[in-house]
């Protein structure tokens, strides 16, 4: 008994100090956490402030917005509200389908993002559909599940790059978006945008042709969805739409932009579209911190996202993996699908996902 009593005794005693050490060890680590994001390396783009967005408020997404139109300019919702999309693209969908799946989609929702667009290359060197139609159907599909199981809205985007001109593969896009809106085509969910970003000679003519075909395909499935259209010279030159826009309802023009690589013009080219009629999304933007410097760089991203949110223009960001390279969102180190804190983000990753909650 008495035997007992003391072993009994012994292992209180080793539980206690095991406690103390824990509590010790657990304060230590809180503290670095909290003066890291004070004073780390990586505080100086943004004043990080953590998760501002939504979490996970499942009274905001699509259940209640529904099916969106375009009214004059504005993107609206199914009671003609005006409503701003804003969220981030994955990487290409066969190449990093992982930062594509419920968890990371999830997880750019509880910052705030609504939509997320899957980018499946069209025709590239590493693979694309023209490549890898089976696999990429698949990859796509699957994001298409996560996004919208986390009642949000997904673009699918046919990402015309090292393609060039969209004619080039003119009828594997047509299979392609054959495929998903035939799959999709009742879901008020689905944002489909025809043709990334059209550059070389491509001519806004070449893209009216290509679009004259590909979105009456779509309307035959989805005859009300949302659909995006990619401009001349990888979507900067909006301007060419003035005066030349489609004959469909429900069409909105790509405008995309790179801080580092482009001037401050942006806002009165938008402005002046804008005034002639012309319903613009920002359908990728980034931050290319290796075109100057990345201070000069980071703050003209910062302006430009502003004047989005200002504007009510909406917007996604490029691109949300842990690529070793300029523009990724997450950092190389990252390797978790949820739960992200400030250091899995790289610089850009912090102001996106900052602004993504910016009105909140
Ligand atoms: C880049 C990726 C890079 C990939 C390359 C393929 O970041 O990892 O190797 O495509 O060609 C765009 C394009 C987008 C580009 C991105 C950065 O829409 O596909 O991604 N960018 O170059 N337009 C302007 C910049």
């Amino acid at each position: 008994m008495k035997k007992k009593n003391k072993g009994i005794a012994i292992l209180l005693g080793i539980c206690c100090v095991l406690g103390v050490v824990c509590v010790v060890e657990y304060t230590m680590l809180k503290y670095e956490k909290g003066h890291m994001g004070q004073t780390g390396e990586n505080s100086k783009a943004t004043e990080w402030v953590g998760n501002k967005g939504n979490t996970t408020d499942f009274t905001d997404g699509v259940s209640k917005h529904g099916a969106l139109s375009v009214d004059g300019v504005d993107l609206v919702d199914k009671d003609g509200k005006s409503f701003q999309l804003k969220g981030v693209s994955s990487h290409g969908i066969l190449w990093y389908p992982d930062f594509a799946g419920c968890l990371p989609v999830a997880e750019t929702k509880k910052y705030g993002a609504n939509v997320f667009r899957i980018a499946a290359y069209a025709d590239d060197e590493s693979g694309g559909y023209v490549q890898r139609p089976e696999e990429t159907l698949r990859y796509v599909r699957s994001s298409i599940e996560a996004v919208l199981a986390n009642d949000m809205y997904a673009i699918v985007d046919w990402h015309v790059l090292n393609d060039g001109n969209p004619l080039t593969n003119k009828e594997k896009a047509k299979e392609f978006f054959a495929q998903i809106a035939g799959q999709y085509g009742d879901e008020p969910g689905i944002i489909y945008e025809i043709c990334n970003e059209p550059n070389g000679d491509t001519t806004w003519e070449d893209i009216t042709a290509y679009a004259n075909e590909v979105i009456p395909l779509i309307r035959g499935y989805a005859p009300n969805a949302l659909i995006l259209v990619g401009t001349p010279e990888y979507s900067y030159a909006i301007t060419k739409v003035q005066g030349a826009m489609l004959p469909y309802e429900n069409v909105m023009y790509s405008y995309h932009f790179y801080a580092g690589q482009y001037d401050d013009a942006y806002s009165n080219m938008l402005e002046a579209c804008r005034s002639q009629g012309v319903p613009i999304f920002v359908s990728e933007w980034g931050m290319n911190i290796s075109a100057g410097e990345p201070g000069s760089v980071l703050a003209q991203g910062q302006e430009f996202v502003t004047y989005l949110n200002k504007e009510k223009i909406s917007w996604v960001a490029w691109s949300l993996s842990n690529k070793n390279e300029a523009f990724s969102l997450l950092s190389p180190e990252c390797n978790t699908y949820s739960g992200w804190q400030e250091e899995d983000f790289t610089d850009i990753g912090k102001i996106v996902f900052q602004m993504l909650g910016d009105d909140k």
